[in-house]
């Protein structure tokens, strides 16, 4: 893969396109609860991540959409921090954010600096990332959806998940299982890509 360009570390330029030479570049993990974002970080990661995990209480109970995720034991309370090299020019800082909504004020201080987002979508729980597409676009963060496979999860046509998701044509789909590193890598491949193209887009009509 071509990644001529990410040279240097990148701060979002005016227009939210990626910077020429950008060799560091901040990424979102964002998701509904329990959609797999810390899963993900925990897999892809080349360090040790850092999580803040705390153990689920009965407050969360009546809240929650615990469908699928029924014996799911932790949740994230702040965030997850880890990081991947995906080539000698190129590192990508991986910031997972929490999923549940009582913890969403959070998410204002966390995309500060974020080049782009993976939105992890559990399509048995398809609602429970809507609340994270609508604050990318709020907060004009480029993303990729990241259908986290279970073993009960359905097949759709994306089509019809893209209707669902009401997501624009532009915006990468695609399957994953967030506990497989290279599974994992393949989603942050795709981002770069959207990335790069997306660039490539705003430097023509300049
Ligand atoms: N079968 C399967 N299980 C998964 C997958 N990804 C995550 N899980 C499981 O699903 C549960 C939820 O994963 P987490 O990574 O904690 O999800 P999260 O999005 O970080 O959750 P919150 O921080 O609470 O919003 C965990 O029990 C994982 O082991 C997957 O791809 N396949
Ligand atoms: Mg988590």
């Amino acid at each position: 893969m071509d990644l001529k360009g990410f040279d240097h570390p990148g701060r979002p330029t005016a227009d939210g396109t990626l910077p020429a030479g950008a060799r560091s570049v901040k990424v979102m993990i964002a998701g509904g609860f329990g959609t797999g974002k810390t899963t993900m970080v925990r897999s892809v990661s080349d360090i040790k991540p850092l999580t803040t995990e705390e153990t689920l209480t009965q407050a969360s109970a009546d809240v929650d959409n615990l469908i699928g995720v029924a014996d799911k034991q932790e949740t994230t309370v702040s965030l997850d921090f880890g990081k991947i090299g995906i080539n000698e020019q190129l590192v990508l800082y991986l910031f997972g954010t929490p999923g549940q909504e009582r913890f969403w004020f959070l998410w204002n201080g966390l995309f500060k600096g974020a080049l782009g987002a993976v939105v992890l979508v559990d399509t048995r729980r398809l609602d429970s990332s809507f609340r994270a597409i609508e604050e990318m676009e709020r907060q004009n963060v480029p993303f990729v959806i990241a259908l986290n496979v279970f073993p009960d999860s359905k097949e759709h046509p994306i089509d019809e998940i893209r209707d669902a998701l009401d997501i624009s044509p532009h915006t990468p789909v695609v399957a994953c299982d967030a506990r497989d590193r290279a599974s994992s890598r393949d989603v942050l491949i795709a981002l770069i890509r959207h990335l790069k193209e997306r660039s490539a887009v705003a430097l023509e009509s300049r």
